[in-house]
């Protein structure tokens, strides 16, 4: 153990802590830019400086650890007056005006100046824009960028994409697209990892919320509203609310009262997807088509993305079910619209996603249904969800539990657990034992692909589970370094599965890119959690037995992989 003082307290600390660790085991909160644990630990903001006692020179507190007998002071006269002079020079960088961005009131530049009372800015200097594509679902001013490097390393370190890069040198070294590459050149997955590891606003999506408003007050369009399962455990966090009442009742209530025609919950279309995908898995495993390469799930387009642009032979063995967003999209302009007596035409289907991804996902061309245009319209993130309630002036607390509409209103605990990591396996493989077994599992008997191992893992799970004769390998796998390294293994014959899962984020949508922000948390595990404890309390477990799935089958598509089902509910490349 290793003894100092930190503002005159006495602590004990391992080897190898840094100040800033030691620091916050008793409550000392030292303010920092551009830290991040384990990624971007390189002191590039200096906010986080301390004083050590005989040395004339502060030194930064998260990369330096502590010493036996160090006298350390966070908050000395001297060190305030340092911090302060680096914020008020990123400031004199950064454009400041803060009631136009999106991060305000949740930006931790703009706390940290707060924090210390700045309230003038002494140095100026003439901002010069980048030009940006303002179609590119990833947005990036960069006027607020402040050169903290975290994009540069979380795109790097967490997802191996290098997408981001130092350009220029010295007061003109700025962050941009790596190769002088336009963003819609780079090999952008669009999970949004990037602008939930940014500390201001200078890394967004793109704002759909007034085609939103638009939709909303044309009286020729009908609005049909599906709400992703990872949303419900997220949205409340913004408005202080506890989970138990931050319900998707209550988004219901919310997109209800913005004027929304018909809302639902996407858990339905993961039922859907299940009853495709797990019956074409066992179709491809039972007539020998797995080969050297398993069957992958397609849901996450982040992912989609990364096969496609990274490992173009593997993406030939994606899954062809299109995501539940794709798919409720389909069945809204066709099923339903029929049911309602809507012409597709004037149908304006809106999702609300935990993902930036998803907007591309809508707009690819594979997507463009011949009935009425895309399946999905606007795709917005659980961030404009919250800015849309925020706009609307409803008061989060007056919200009411209201169901989702039908006839596309039930949906099964396997749905719901889609948003977390190995929930997509977990739920297949339920339905694939019912198919080849013609009876239920319990309904935990996958348990093993849950979250939790993912935690330890390099955040991969494998497991080898049992049907029958049938011995069935599986990978699940979230976040897209993690992913490389098992497609290396697989390209390279030293692991062989079955089927796999992947997600683009590190723990699934629940820690998704279009997921509210709390700068220095990954919250994606405890949101899991929330899933879970939803899909143990539900009446329904299987995608199967879930009623209004049953009937859409019954009257519509006959059955899963049925001609209409193929031209519906499946990509065609
Ligand atoms: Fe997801 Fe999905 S779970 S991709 O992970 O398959 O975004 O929540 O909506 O489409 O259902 C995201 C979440 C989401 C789809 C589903
Ligand atoms: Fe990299 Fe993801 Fe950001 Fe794209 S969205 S630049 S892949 S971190």
């Amino acid at each position: 153990m290793v003894n100092l003082t930190i503002d005159n307290i006495p602590v004990s600390v391992k080897e190898n802590t840094t100040i800033m660790e030691a620091a916050a085991g008793i409550n000392i909160e030292i303010p920092k830019l551009c830290f991040l644990k384990g990624l971007n630990e390189i002191a590039a903001c200096r906010v986080c400086v301390v004083e050590l006692k005989g040395k004339d020179k502060l030194i930064t507190s998260c990369n330096n650890v502590c010493e036996e007998g160090m006298e350390i002071f966070t908050n000395s006269k001297k060190v305030i007056r340092d911090r302060r002079k680096t914020v008020e020079l990123i400031l004199s960088q950064h454009d400041n005006r803060c009631v136009i961005c999106a991060k305000s009131g949740n930006c931790s530049l703009q706390k940290v100046a707060n924090d210390l009372n700045i309230l003038e800015i002494p140095f100026a200097v003439e901002l010069e824009k980048q030009p940006w594509n303002k179609n590119f679902p990833l947005i990036r001013d960069s006027s607020k960028c402040i050169k903290c490097m975290r994009c540069i390393q979380v795109c790097d370190k967490m997802q191996t994409l290098s997408v981001w890069d130092l350009h220029g040198t010295g007061a003109r070294t700025t962050v941009n697209v790596t190769g002088y590459k336009k963003i819609e050149e780079a090999d952008c997955s669009l999970c949004g990892q990037c602008i939930t590891h940014c500390p201001v606003g200078a890394l967004s999506e793109r704002d759909d919320t007034s085609k939103f408003w638009d939709a909303i007050a044309d009286p020729e369009k009908t609005v049909v509203v599906q709400i992703a399962p990872a949303v419900r455990t997220a949205w409340g966090e913004v408005f202080g609310l506890k989970d138990k009442d931050a319900t998707v009742g209550k988004i219901v209530d919310a997109l209800k009262k913005m004027g929304a025609d018909y809302v639902f919950d996407t858990s339905f279309s993961a039922d859907l997807t299940i009853m495709e995908e797990a019956n074409e898995f066992v179709h491809r495993y039972t007539n020998g088509l797995i080969g050297d390469r398993p069957m992958f799930t397609s849901c996450c387009p982040g992912w989609v993305r990364f096969a496609k642009s990274q490992f173009p032979r593997m993406a030939k063995s994606l899954s062809t079910a299109k995501s539940p967003q794709q798919m409720f999209g389909a069945v809204m302009k066709s099923y339903f619209a029929e049911k309602i007596g809507v012409n597709p035409e004037n149908m304006v289907s809106v999702s609300i996603m935990p993902c930036v991804a998803k907007k591309g996902e809508r707009e690819m061309e594979l997507f463009h249904g011949e009935y009425a245009g895309h399946d999905v319209d606007i795709a917005l993130t659980t961030r404009e969800l919250t800015r849309m309630i925020r706009a609307s002036h409803i008061d989060p607390k007056s919200l009411k539990d209201v169901v989702a509409d039908r006839p596309m209103g039930d949906y099964s605990g396997a749905g719901v657990i889609f948003g977390a990591t190995g929930g997509v396996m977990e739920a297949a493989l339920r339905t694939a034992y019912s198919i080849i077994k013609k009876e239920n599992p319990p309904a935990d008997a996958f348990k093993p692909v849950r979250s939790k191992a993912f935690q330890e893992n390099d955040g991969t799970i494998e497991a080898k589970f049992n049907i029958d004769d049938i011995e069935l390998n599986i990978a699940v796998v979230s976040g897209l370094g993690n992913t490389r390294k098992l497609l290396n293994k697989i390209e390279r014959g030293e692991a062989k599965y079955d089927f796999v899962e992947v997600m683009a984020c590190p723990g699934g949508c629940v820690g998704g890119g279009g997921q509210p922000v709390k700068d220095g948390y990954e919250l994606a595990f405890d949101r899991g959690k929330k899933l879970y404890f939803l899909d143990e309390n539900s009446e329904i477990r299987y995608s199967h037995e879930n009623k209004d799935i049953i009937a859409l089958y019954d009257e519509y598509f006959h059955k899963p992989l049925s001609h209409k089902a193929h031209e519906l509910l499946h990509v065609h490349e």
